[in-house]
C-alpha cells in the first residue's frame, strides 16, 4: 500500500492559537521543504507517526536510570516504551545489548570513550578531512582534546588504505580501531577491521551513523554481530527522531549503561525514545527495505547523471546514499557550490575531499545524499532532472537571474512530490 502525505498532517491548532509566531516560522520551514530538494547527505524526514511519537506526554517526565531501575518513580510506561525501543534495535542489528538514550551521535561516542577508556588512551579512527568525524578525534572536538587520536587516510583516489590501518594498528596499539564515517561512498571492509583489532588486541567500534538505515533495509553487511560497540544516530538514513543509540557486546553493557547515565547525560528523552521506538518498528518493514533500495538507486543515478556532465566524483561512483563531488576541475569551491545552489532551493553541503588544498570553510568539493529526496518518493529519472539542475547552478554560478530562474523550476518540481512517501 503506497501512502503519501503533501505536507505532514499535524493540525497545530494550539500553536496557533496560543503561538502565532511559532506557529508562522514552522509553517515557513515546513514550506522550505517542501519547495526544496534537500541533498544534505546526513538528513532525511520523519513519517507523521514518528513525528506524532515526539509529542507524547513521555516529555513530561524525568527517567534516570534504565528500564526497571530508575530513580524516580512513576515510570511504568516509560519503562514500557524504552524496553520497546531495545528491543526493536536489538532485533534490526542482531545486538546482543542497546542503550536508547543517548541525545545524538556526538554524545554516543562521547560515552563510548567515556565508558571504556582512560584520559589519554589512544584510538585509530579515519582522519576528519578524508571522511571521518568530528567526534572521532578532531583537535576541536572534546575527543580530539581528550584521547591521543591516530588517524588512517584514503588514498588520492579517496579509498580507505586498510593496509594502512593494519600498519598505523601495529605501530601504536590503540585501545580502540573506529570504523565510520561522514562523508565516504565506499563500503567497509567490517572482516579486516575486525581482524586488524584482535590482532593487536583493540576494541573493534563502527559509527554506523551514516549508513545504518541501509544496514536495517539488508542493503549493506552488518558490523554488529562482529563488533565490540556500535553507534549510530537514529535521524539520518534510519528515518528516525533526532538521536542515537549504542550497541554492544554483553560484556560491555554495564559499561556503557553507567557512561551514558550518570557518566554524561541526566534525564533521557522519553518523547524522543518513543519515537525511536516508532522508526524501528517502520525499519522492520519490507516498505523499509524498498526504501533503502531506491535510496543506493537513486545515488548511483545521481553520481552518473553528474559524471555525464564532466561533473568529477571522488571514487568514480557510490555503493551508499552519498557521493563527493570534487569541483575543482569547474573552477569552483564547495562553498561556492552550496551558496549558489542554496539560492536555487538546493541544499548540499561544501565538503572537504582527500588531500584538500582549501580550508574546512571553503574546501573542494560537496557532499550529495538521496536520504530524503528518496523519501519524498523520487526515483532514479528525477535523479537525471536534480543532476541537470545541479548543473545548470554551476554553469551560472554568477548570473543571478539565470539562478533564480532555476529556483522557480526547483520550485515547481519539488512541490510536485509529496513530504513522505512509502515505498
Ligand atoms: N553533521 C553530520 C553530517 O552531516 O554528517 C554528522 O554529525
Amino acid at each position: 500500500m503506497e501512502r503519501k502525505w503533501d505536507y505532514y498532517p499535524l493540525k497545530k491548532e494550539f500553536l496557533r492559537e496560543e503561538d502565532p509566531e511559532v506557529f508562522r516560522i514552522s509553517q515557513l520551514e515546513d514550506k522550505r521543504i517542501k519547495e526544496g530538494i534537500e541533498l544534505i547527505a546526513s538528513e532525511n524526514y520523519v513519517s507523521p507517526a514518528v513525528l506524532e511519537a515526539m509529542s507524547t506526554s513521555f516529555t513530561n517526565k524525568y527517567a534516570e536510570g534504565v528500564p526497571g531501575k530508575r530513580y524516580y518513580p512513576g515510570n511504568q510506561f516509560i519503562d514500557e516504551i524504552e524496553s520497546l525501543a531495545i528491543e526493536r534495535v536489538k532485533k534490526i542489528f542482531q545486538a546482543e545489548h542497546a542503550n536508547v538514550q543517548p541525545l545524538s551521535g556526538c554524545p554516543a561516542n562521547m560515552a563510548v570513550y567515556f565508558g571504556l577508556l582512560n584520559l589519554g588512551d589512544t584510538v585509530l579512527a579515519q582522519a576528519l578531512d578524508q571522511g571521518g568525524h568530528l567526534s572521532h578525534g578532531s583537535p576541536v572536538s572534546f575527543s580530539g582534546k581528550w584521547y591521543n587520536f591516530v588517524h588512517y587516510h584514503t588514498n588520492e583516489q579517496g579509498w580507505i588504505d586498510m593496509d594502512e590501518v593494519e600498519e598505523l594498528a601495529k605501530k601504536h596499539r590503540p585501545k580502540i580501531i573506529l570504523a565510520g564515517f561522514s562523508a565516504y561512498s565506499r563500503n567497509l571492509d567490517w572482516k579486516r577491521f575486525r581482524e586488524i583489532a584482535d590482532e593487536v588486541g583493540a576494541i573493534a567500534m563502527a559509527d554506523i551513523a551514516h549508513i545504518a538505515g541501509l544496514i536495517a533495509g539488508k542493503q549493506l553487511a552488518n558490523p554488529v554481530p562482529i563488533f565490540d560497540v556500535v553507534t549510530t544516530t537514529t535521524h539520518k538514513t534510519l528515518r528516525g527522531p533526532r538521536g542515537a543509540v549504542i550497541m554492544c557486546k554483553e560484556k560491555y553493557a554495564k559499561k556503557i549503561d553507567k557512561a551514558v547515565f550518570p557518566g554524561i547525560q541526566g534525564g533521557p528523552h522519553e518523547h524522543i525514545i518513543a519515537a525511536k521506538a516508532v522508526a524501528f518498528g517502520e525499519n522492520l518493514t519490507e516498505g523499509f527495505q524498498r526504501y533503502a533500495k531506491r535510496i543506493i538507486e537513486n545515488a548511483r543515478a545521481l553520481a552518473a547523471g553528474l559524471m555525464n556532465r564532466g561533473f568529477k566524483i571522488i571514487t568514480g561512483g557510490t555503493d551508499n546514499h552519498c557521493m563527493l563531488v570534487d569541483l575543482r576541475p569547474k573552477g569552483i569551491t564547495g562553498k561556492a557550490a552550496q551558496d549558489a545552489l542554496e539560492k536555487a532551493g538546493i541544499y548540499a553541503n561544501k565538503n572537504l575531499i582527500p588531500y584538500d588544498p582549501q580550508k574546512p570553510m571553503i574546501t573542494s568539493g560537496i557532499r550529495l545524499g538521496t536520504p530524503a529526496v528518496t523519501t519524498r518518493g523520487m526515483k532514479p529519472s528525477d535523479m537525471e532532472k536534480i543532476a541537470d539542475f545541479i548543473d545548470r547552478v554551476v554553469q551560472n554560478i554568477e548570473n543571478e537571474e539565470k539562478i533564480k530562474e532555476i529556483r522557480e523550476e526547483v520550485r515547481g518540481f519539488a512541490s510536485s512530490f509529496p513530504i513522505f512517501s512509502w515505498e
